[in-house]
């Protein structure tokens, strides 16, 4: 089992550092690559052809077609981060990875999401994996508990 986070430029790699980090919170493998869809499309296709993962998270930035065409090229899950690169603020990649055609879906985070790509990636190999499903379950009583912690703080 593995997640393939494949970013469009080293430029994401903020946001892909966001995706490692929680991952590796939950103990899920993974690998990274830097691919662009636009720049080197047989290289992506030689990868994702290879089909040996379980879940893409696809990060990129502008006319950001990589997590599309991802999803193009694999029966697997695609999760797609759009990246604020640009001067759009990011607005361009949002719907560049939202907007798919019908039958051709990408899970589409936040802008700069990478941590809700993981989690994301992580509840869909917890169907069939007990332990994680037990992690994620401890992970929202501690998100629970930090709500209440504010409230608890909060200053009103
Ligand atoms: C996209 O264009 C990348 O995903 C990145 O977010 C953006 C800028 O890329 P660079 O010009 O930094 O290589 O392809």
């Amino acid at each position: 089992m593995f997640v393939r986070i494949i970013m469009g430029s080293s430029s994401d790699v903020e946001i892909a550092r966001k995706v490692t980090s929680n991952l590796s919170k939950f103990e899920i493998p993974y690998q990274v690559s830097v691919i662009s869809a636009h720049r080197a499309l047989d290289d992506l296709q030689a990868l994702v052809g290879q089909d040996d993962a379980d879940v893409y998270i696809g990060i990129a930035g502008k006319a950001a077609h990589l997590p599309g065409v991802i999803a193009g090229m694999t029966i697997k899950p695609v999760i797609g981060v759009p990246v604020k690169s640009s001067t759009l603020s990011g607005l361009d990649a949002l719907l560049s990875i939202v907007q798919m055609p019908k039958g051709v879906p990408v899970a589409t985070v936040a802008l700069d999401g990478g941590e809700n790509a993981a989690i994301l990636a992580t509840q869909i190999l917890a169907v069939q994996d007990q332990d994680l499903s037990q992690k994620l379950a401890a992970y929202k009583k501690e998100l629970s508990a930090g709500v209440r912690d504010m409230n608890n703080e909060a200053a009103v």
